[in-house]
């Protein structure tokens, strides 16, 4: 496992590791140095999406019936695997899609904690026990599996967000078929590793590697898939959700953010500064959770601008496998292309001054890859297009407010809602952020990104279609509810009509 330089990972399906039947291969580069070659990828096809979708249905029959402790016994063996091969599976993470080790180690733990959340689930997968009007009576509500599960999954927490969705939908009794990023195949296939050494029986999880369209496209098409669940952009979201609307399938989308960071007058500025620096800049701003708006009580706008362009100007970027080093690469020439139009549009808007960054890095090695410089906007207004879509990079949008209910009022001027967070002292002020910002997630004192796997995680508005994951929240997405109601009086009960009890 994981110990090669060159990796070549293949497609799963059926429990066999098999080449794409397109014969084409893709090659997995460094980000941070476009040199390297890291492995390679099948570049498959709908042919090989059907085939795992087979793979997967076959499964089923029997996955389904297996009571959920015994499924979960696998989870919490794939999470000791994970927590053995978690050093290994953190550096073909930094290799492969460009973040720093101390992150991507966080990424595997996620994974990690995941499993065990799931596998935790097995014990419980609660329903609700009711009284029944009728006498001689029980009712009950159960979660039943629905079936082959697709599941579309981003680059940026390659390991993480594919186990949010497999291991839930796993002991819930359904199957998986798991179609990772492009940029990010190897990850996929280390977690597909670590559930074939823990036994799991062949065709219950399925990895086809390729492109969106053709792969992606076939599994949101396929009858036999029953439930998509898609992380990525808002306008790919809407398309599968149209897709999945003219056959009613089941789709759980986690969208885009435009997440901001509150200071208020009486925070205490230099944990608010550590806050933006790791909410903004950590994962070099590919994040859904990524800080890119921090919005100034206007009395403290100025000194903490000052404080955070001189911490932004000793970030240290490069090759995210030294220890030292902060931020890494954009994940792709294309993804740096796009932040830097971003950036481009906020200087040609309306009063925008870039403070710092706004140009592709080059120093030393960084040079070999996609680095983008820390870039920080002032003078932003919630009405520019830097305030209001989604960037994903080092770019972070200053915003002036007034007041309390001004600074709620801009952070909810976007069309989306996932992260959020307010730095106040005043117990008041928090709890008046709490109640009032249209968000899925809301952090006090910290920043916009750091969601722990027991809680809910996803957002309002343009973020999703209202489903959320992680907590026992997501086995929404997975199961479907069944009503049983035991009648044992040995006669017809007519439920709103025998409203007379005879005992
Ligand atoms: C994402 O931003 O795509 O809360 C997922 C966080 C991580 C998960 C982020 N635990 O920042």
């Amino acid at each position: 496992m994981s110990t090669v330089q060159v990796k070549e990972t293949l497609n799963y399906i059926g429990g066999k590791w098999t080449q794409s039947r397109t014969g084409r291969v893709g090659e997995n580069r460094n980000p941070a140095d476009d040199t390297e070659v890291v492995g390679t990828f099948q570049e498959s096809s709908a042919q090989d999406a059907d085939d795992a979708v087979a793979a997967a249905k076959k499964a089923y029959a029997s996955w389904r019936v297996l009571p959920a402790p015994k499924r979960a016994e696998y989870l919490f063996k794939v999470g000791a695997i994970l927590t053995e091969r978690k050093e290994a599976y953190a550096r073909d993470m930094t290799r492969e899609m460009g973040k720093i080790l101390a992150e991507t180690r966080g990424d595997v733990q996620e994974g990690i904690d995941t499993a065990f959340l799931s596998g935790g689930e097995g014990r419980r997968l609660f329903g609700d026990k009711v009284p029944c009007e009728l006498p001689n009576k029980s009712g009950w509500s159960e979660r039943h599996p629905i079936g082959v599960c697709g599941l579309i999954t981003p680059w940026n927490f390659p390991m993480a967000i594919p186990t949010w969705k497999l291991f839930p939908a796993l002991v819930c009794g359904n199957t998986a078929v798991l179609k990772p990023a492009s940029d990010t195949p190897m990850s996929a296939f280390n977690l597909v590793e670590a559930c074939e050494a823990a036994g799991l029986p062949p065709g219950v999880v399925n990895l086809v590697t390729g492109d969106g369209v053709g792969v992606g496209g076939r599994l949101v098409e396929h009858p036999d898939v029953r439930v998509i669940s898609f992380t990525g952009s808002s306008a790919v979201g809407r398309r599968i959700a149209e897709s999945c609307g003219k056959s009613l399938k089941r789709v759980a989308l986690e969208l885009g953010g435009k997440n901001a960071q509150i200071v208020m007058d009486d925070a205490d500025l230099d944990l608010a500064l550590e806050g933006v620096l790791w909410g903004a800049f950590g994962t070099a701003g590919q994040r859904c959770t990524a800080t890119s708006r921090l919005i100034l009580h206007k009395p403290i706008k100025k000194k903490v601008l000052d404080m955070l362009v001189d911490r932004v100007k000793t970030l240290k970027l490069g090759n995210g496998l030294d220890e030292t080093v902060q931020v890494g690469p954009m994940v792709s020439k294309s993804q740096r292309e796009g932040v830097h139009r971003y950036v481009e549009i906020g200087m040609s808007e309306d009063r925008a001054r870039l403070v710092c960054g706004g140009e592709f890095y080059t120093e030393g090695e960084c040079e070999k890859g996609w680095f983008y410089a820390p870039t920080i906007l002032d003078g932003v207004t919630r009405n520019m297009r830097i305030a209001r879509e989604e960037i994903f990079g080092p770019v972070l949008a200053v915003i002036e407010a007034n007041d309390l209910d001004d600074a709620i009022s801009i952070l909810n001027d976007t069309p989306y809602g996932l992260s959020s967070s307010i730095y106040t002292r005043d117990v008041n002020q928090a709890f008046h952020a709490i109640r009032d910002i249209e968000a899925g997630i809301t952090y006090v004192n910290g920043p916009t990104i750091g969601a722990e796997v027991q809680l809910p995680f996803g957002g309002v508005k343009d973020t999703g279609n209202g489903h959320r994951e992680a907590s026992h929240t997501v086995l929404d997405i997975f199961t479907e509810w069944k009503s049983v109601y035991v009648d044992y009086s040995g006669r017809l009960q007519r439920a709103q009509i025998d409203t007379e009890s005879a005992e």
